[in-house]
């Protein structure tokens, strides 16, 4: 048996005395432990079987209908003192938050089984890896975190060494929203999760600890933990460039990262290494390098078919957990945009019925081991990880962002990624499409104030002179009738060439108060049903726009108070001064 450090010991115990289950199950991590706690979901009917033969081990998980999504308005960052969690984040003092949720916690196991899930965020012999244990009374949760994380005994031996780990402690409850809580205690790197079962809420090493509590402690430490998918892009000739893209939940950061080139653009390849979050690390010469912390994907279903994303398409046939799709009648999953078959029974298991909303639940997930992906990268396992070429934000702009600029400099770049603004999507519980300020897409994510958040990503150019460069990019603008102007997926490697010429130093641009934009002809548009007119549109720069755009980024930065950086706001006075110039 692998040995157990005493502290990690200890704290079972507490938990247990505090929340009294049936009884205790340590994860091994084993794929005959998974196979069983398969097998027991399937008894109970926390998992279905889906048609075997045709999708293998592919198995759909039902969930609460109102437990579906993220809840921020629930999610709370416990800090001493208020402002260091910043008015980015719902606020609880530590002692208050324990008590609200130890009271939750209180007899909450009982009759159930307690797992004790070690993970390691990050390949286990990485010197950026960092582990952590989740406690849960969630057999759902224990299968996720088999494919989402490196986890059991590998992960033991590896807190045995460390001498610490992120605490984490999940209960289902009794899912009703009323006593539903996700608490972070970023000074105590622990979490309690009550009341959800859904990913973002109760599969702790995801958006709680390798967002959460990881960006409070890369602060301290010097490296950034980022809502980003990390990607590889190689040229015909051979060359790989390693690109970290930051987009809000749902606007497509799976489908970036798994790009298959279209037909359009022979000989370029895309490798995965992350579909979801980035930690980047400055190595000794001064490169900044990503690790995905992560080693599955937990992706949005619907849309998801043979033309947009075929490598996905493919990769959810076979050892896939679907959450909240549609049935056929033969057993197969369907959701919607699957482009074959129809719908039997809709997410919530009744008949489906058209009139009653959409058969697949819009936030419907799967879950999937990153090894399954065809496009998987070789370095993706690569302790030190990849040197970075390119960071790029984006965000769900019907109007006004460009398709792609970008940032004069690193400084320029940090505003611009402060400036991020994004139509909210289905991830979330709350109304869809509502713009707001997403900086860095990590709105929902950053464990502490934003105004020393920004402060931290400027730092990295007093420390380096060999940063990336940073972009924007959005994918989602839209004519007056509401048809989309740029086609996406495939197409966005076209996007990507940009970028990585701009790198190379191959290609100019346009100079503009907003950045740098491509000049006309220097995305290739060959092949594409799309006329110079709308691609004008699409790499225009609208002044008056974008001064009142910079000044609702103003009022935005103020409302951080004296801890906003100097340095950001002088930034964006400057691009405000250019812009009124230019009107
Ligand atoms: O719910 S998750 O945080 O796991 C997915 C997402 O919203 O990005
Ligand atoms: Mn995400």
């Amino acid at each position: 048996m692998t040995r157990r450090p005493k502290s990690l010991e200890q704290w079972v115990e507490e938990v247990a005395a505090h929340t009294r289950p049936r009884n205790i199950h340590w994860c091994t991590g084993s794929d005959e432990e998974f196979d069983t706690l398969v097998a027991q979901a399937l008894a109970d009917d926390t998992l279905r079987p889906l048609d075997q033969e045709r999708y293998p081990d592919c198995y759909l998980h039902l969930s609460d209908p109102s437990d579906v999504a993220r809840v921020e308005h629930l999610t709370f960052v416990c800090t001493t003192d208020r402002d260091d969690a910043g008015p980015n984040n719902h606020w609880m003092a530590p002692d208050a938050g324990h008590a609200k949720v130890d009271a939750l916690f209180a007899g909450a196991m009982q009759g159930r089984t307690m797992y004790v899930v070690p993970y390691c965020m990050g390949p286990i012999d990485s010197p950026y890896s960092r582990c952590g244990v989740e406690i849960t009374d969630s057999r759902y949760v224990a299968i996720n975190m088999k494919l989402m994380t490196r986890m059991g005994d590998a992960a033991l031996r590896r807190i045995e060494a460390d001498g610490s780990f992120v605490r984490g402690l999940h209960s289902t409850g009794d899912l009703d929203p009323e006593r539903r809580f996700i608490m972070h205690f970023p000074e105590e790197m622990m979490i309690k999760s009550i009341g959800s079962g859904y990913g973002g809420n109760a599969l702790l090493g995801k958006k709680c600890h390798a967002l959460r509590i990881a960006s409070y402690q890369a602060r301290s430490e010097g490296w950034l933990a980022e809502h980003m998918l990390i990607v590889g892009v190689e040229s015909p000739t051979g060359d790989t460039h390693y690109i970290a893209c930051a987009l809000p939940s749902a606007c497509g950061k799976t489908n970036l990262a798994m790009l298959v080139p279209p037909a359009s653009q022979p000989g370029w390849k895309i490798w995965t290494l992350g579909d979801d979050i980035a930690w980047l690390h400055l190595d000794d010469s001064g490169r900044l390098c990503a690790i995905n912390p992560e080693s599955g994907y937990f992706g949005v279903v619907p849309g998801t078919n043979e033309d947009s994303n075929p490598n996905a398409y493919r990769m959810i046939q076979h050892d896939t957990i679907f959450t909240n799709v549609a049935r056929t009648d033969d057993g197969e999953p369907w959701w919607e945009g699957k482009a074959v078959g129809e719908p039997a029974f809709d997410w919530r298991g009744r008949r489906y019925d058209p009139n009653g909303g959409p058969a697949a639940h819009p936030n419907s997930r799967f879950t999937v081991a990153a090894s399954n992906n065809p496009g998987y990268s070789e370095l993706a396992e690569a302790p030190g990880g990849v040197p970075l070429t390119a960071i790029v934000f984006g965000g769900r702009r019907r109007e006004l962002a460009p398709l792609v600029f970008e940032a004069r400099d690193w400084r320029h770049g940090v505003l611009v990624g402060a400036g991020v603004a994004s139509e909210t999507t289905a991830a979330m519980i709350g109304e869809v499409g509502v713009v707001r300020r997403d900086p860095m897409a990590m709105k929902p994510f950053c464990g502490y104030n934003f105004a020393d958040y920004w402060a931290h990503w400027l730092s990295f150019t007093e420390r380096s002179d060999r940063l990336p460069r940073i972009f924007h990019v959005n994918w989602f603008r839209r004519d007056a009738e509401g048809r989309f102007l740029w086609p996406g997926f495939g197409e966005n490697l076209r996007v990507l060439r940009w970028i990585i010429d701009r790198c190379e130093g191959k290609i100019g641009a346009t100079e503009t108060p907003i950045g740098y934009l491509p000049k006309p002809g220097d995305i290739d548009t060959e092949g594409l049903d799309i006329d110079a007119q709308t691609m004008e549109s699409l790499t225009a720069v609208d002044i008056d726009g974008w001064s009142q755009e910079m000044a609702s980024i103003g009022e935005y930065l103020e409302s951080y108070g004296e801890r906003l950086p100097a340095a950001l706001r002088r930034e964006r006075d400057r691009i405000a001064a250019q812009l009124a110039e230019a009107s």
